[in-house]
């Protein structure tokens, strides 16, 4: 039989945990022929609530879980882990101004990013979605020096997912019609989905739609805005989605993108497309043998380099503050 996966999930109490773990736990990352064993961090007053949650793993019998194991220490629950999912994150609340929540997160992923460094697998690869996804990722990163920087991506695949689907719902088409969308930057209202290099049914998306109003003023704040319409919706954030598209992304870095198209993921930009090198950047990317690839070559216009640096500077300041609170 094969060796389990070990798979880390930070926040795994929580609303997107709930949605997650079920789907790692069906095979949904590696397959129906990889077993996975699932290792939860949570904090401790989070851990009798995981405990029920285990309780329903186990109650689904799902064969392809070979165990769980739950705790609130990182460098018990992330030893020998092959990828962690770093979900678990300091939420804003009312009053809390942009530094106490970059302070709060660097509490959270600066000791998450040195034990990885300590006691991770030598094949890890991390994935960052708790929000600020981008700053967190790169503090996580910069407090795990012998892991290889490749290995630390944040999460803009939601984003993309998002981008697909309101462009597939203008057009007609079919999601499954669109190919090579690109999520550009930080996972935040100022990202940028760009339809120039999108192609539907094989043409490009831009003149597919051939409205640049409808571009300015409905698509891209629809897509940059999603999360804030599901608050407004639901009462509370998006969960279940937030949870696919973290499958989607894991299992794309996992088993590679197809020829005829790529994916979104934040990584750390190597200077590509002006990004500063070292920011960690959503890039058009695909992926083979577990190594992604920042698409290279892509023209882009003067609007599409005005959105760009915009969300870029973003990145840039986020990293500045941290970097001011020494957590980088
Ligand atoms: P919840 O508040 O339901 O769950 C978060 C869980 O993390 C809680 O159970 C909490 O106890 C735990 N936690 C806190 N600090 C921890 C630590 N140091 N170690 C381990 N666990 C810790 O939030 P949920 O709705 O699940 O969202 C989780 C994160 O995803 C949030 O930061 C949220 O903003 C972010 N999102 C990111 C998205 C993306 O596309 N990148 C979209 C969805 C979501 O908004």
């Amino acid at each position: 039989s094969t060796t389990p996966v070990k798979v880390a999930v930070t926040g795994a109490a929580g609303q997107i945990g709930y949605s997650l773990l079920f789907r790692i736990a069906s095979g949904a990352l590696f397959g129906a022929d990889t077993p996975v064993e699932l290792r939860l961090l949570e904090i401790t007053p989070a851990l009798k609530a995981l405990e029920g949650v285990v309780m329903e793993l186990d109650d689904c019998a799902f064969p392809t879980l070979a165990g769980v194991q739950i705790g609130d220490d990182p460098n018990t629950i992330f030893d020998g882990v092959n990828h962690a999912l770093l979900v678990g994150a300091r939420p804003r609340g009312p009053g809390m101004e942009r530094g106490d929540l970059l302070e709060a997160n660097g509490g959270i992923f600066a000791p998450q990013g040195k034990a990885l460094n300590s006691v991770a697998a030598d094949d890890i690869r991390v994935t960052v979605t708790g929000n600020p996804a981008n700053t967190n990722a790169l503090i996580a990163m910069s407090n795990a020096p012998d892991i290889p920087k490749e290995r630390f991506s944040a999460l803009t695949r939601l984003d993309h997912n998002r981008a697909i689907s309101q462009l597939a719902a203008k057009t007609g088409a079919s999601v499954t019609d669109i190919k090579k969308m690109t999520i550009w930057g930080n996972h935040s209202a100022t990202q940028y989905p760009d339809l120039f290099h999108t192609l539907v049914g094989g043409r490009v998306a831009a003149e597919v739609v051939n409205d640049q109003q409808w571009l300015e003023s409905t698509y891209i704040p629809t897509v940059a805005k999603r999360g804030a319409a599901i608050i407004d919706a639901r009462g509370s954030s998006s969960a279940a989605s937030a949870a696919s598209a973290t499958i989607d992304h894991v299992h794309d870095w996992a088993a590679g993108t197809p020829a005829d198209d790529w994916v979104s993921m934040s990584v750390c930009s190597d200077g590509s497309y002006g990004v500063p090198e070292g920011l960690i950047s959503s890039f058009p990317v695909t992926v083979a043998n577990g190594t992604w690839s920042i698409v290279q070559g892509l023209e882009i216009d003067d609007f599409s380099r005005g959105r760009i640096d915009a969300t870029v500077k973003e990145l840039g300041e986020e990293r500045d503050a941290v970097k001011g609170l020494g957590l980088i």
